[in-house]
């Protein structure tokens, strides 16, 4: 069984919540991060389904996209896994859903108040960047910021409902933690916590995570995370970054990156 490759984004909480699962199940893979913009190409082609987004997973030969797909196409290809026991897979599955729901809102609940910190934008967007990649993303970044704004709905109509998403998705996570419990579906550790940690790592900037966790990164991108950041609910996030999560990025590809996205 040959490796799989994940593509990513560095900076992408879909992509950490499937970087996730794949280490917790200690399935191996390699991981190919993109740098924004450059990575539609490669994901409309690999991917197929007119859609651009990162993760997508290439395992056994087939391409998967769209994280929640990945993680069923997981569970039914590297069956059974530990952090899905079938008979709380689907009070797993609809938390997963809960959260992916606000994983757009959230990116842009972030980015419209922190466009301004252009240069540590562009220092997390090229992390991954040929010399070349970083130039274009410089020159280019009026244009990527308009279009972000329009794909993540920042405008005054639906940025307070982007909020509001957010506020209930933590207020949720409130209430189902409120009786003491370490973990949202059973007693230990499921893809439940993974996938609603990883979505909400951004806000929390947990320090095992490479980006997150970063003070840059938790002064400019994160910095409109402020009111909630000692909320239970982030408090929670950062806890089980600390006992569950190990190294991000095991396994890196740079060298793969330019061929696959001239692909
Ligand atoms: N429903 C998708 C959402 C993924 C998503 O929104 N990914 C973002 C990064 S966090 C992305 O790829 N944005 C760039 C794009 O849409 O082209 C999933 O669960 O994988």
């Amino acid at each position: 069984m040959s490796s799989a490759i994940l593509y990513t984004i560095g900076v992408s909480h879909f992509s950490e919540k499937i970087r996730w699962l794949l280490d917790h199940e200690q399935i191996p893979y390699t991981e190919l991060p993109l740098t924004p913009a450059f990575h539609v190409r490669p994901m409309l082609k690999k991917g197929g389904r007119r859609k651009t987004t990162v993760p997508l997973l290439e395992i056994d030969g087939t391409a998967i996209q769209n994280s929640a797909d990945i993680a069923a196409h997981l569970a039914q290809v590297r069956a059974p896994l530990k952090s899905v026991p079938p008979s709380q897979a689907e009070a797993i599955r609809s938390i997963e859903r809960r959260f992916d729901e606000i994983g757009r809102p959230l990116a842009g609940y972030l980015y419209s108040s922190s466009f301004g910190f252009r240069k540590e934008i562009l220092r997390i967007w090229t992390q991954f960047a040929s010399p070349w990649q970083a130039f274009v993303l410089r020159l280019a970044f009026p244009l990527i910021r308009k279009s972000l704004s329009r794909k993540l709905r920042i405008n005054p109509v639906d940025l307070p409902k982007s909020a509001q998403a957010v506020g209930d998705a933590i207020a949720w996570l409130e209430s189902e933690l409120a009786d003491g419990r370490r973990y949202l579906v059973g007693n230990r550790l499921s893809y439940a916590d993974i996938a609603a940690a990883s979505i909400l790592a951004p806000l929390a900037c947990p320090a095992e995570h490479p980006i997150y966790g970063r003070a840059d990164f938790q002064r400019t991108l994160a910095s409109a995370a402020e009111p909630w950041r000692q909320s239970p609910a982030l408090q929670w996030v950062r806890e089980v970054y600390r006992q569950h999560r190990g190294p991000v990025w095991r396994s890196l590809a740079p060298h793969l990156l330019h061929r696959a996205e001239m692909r």
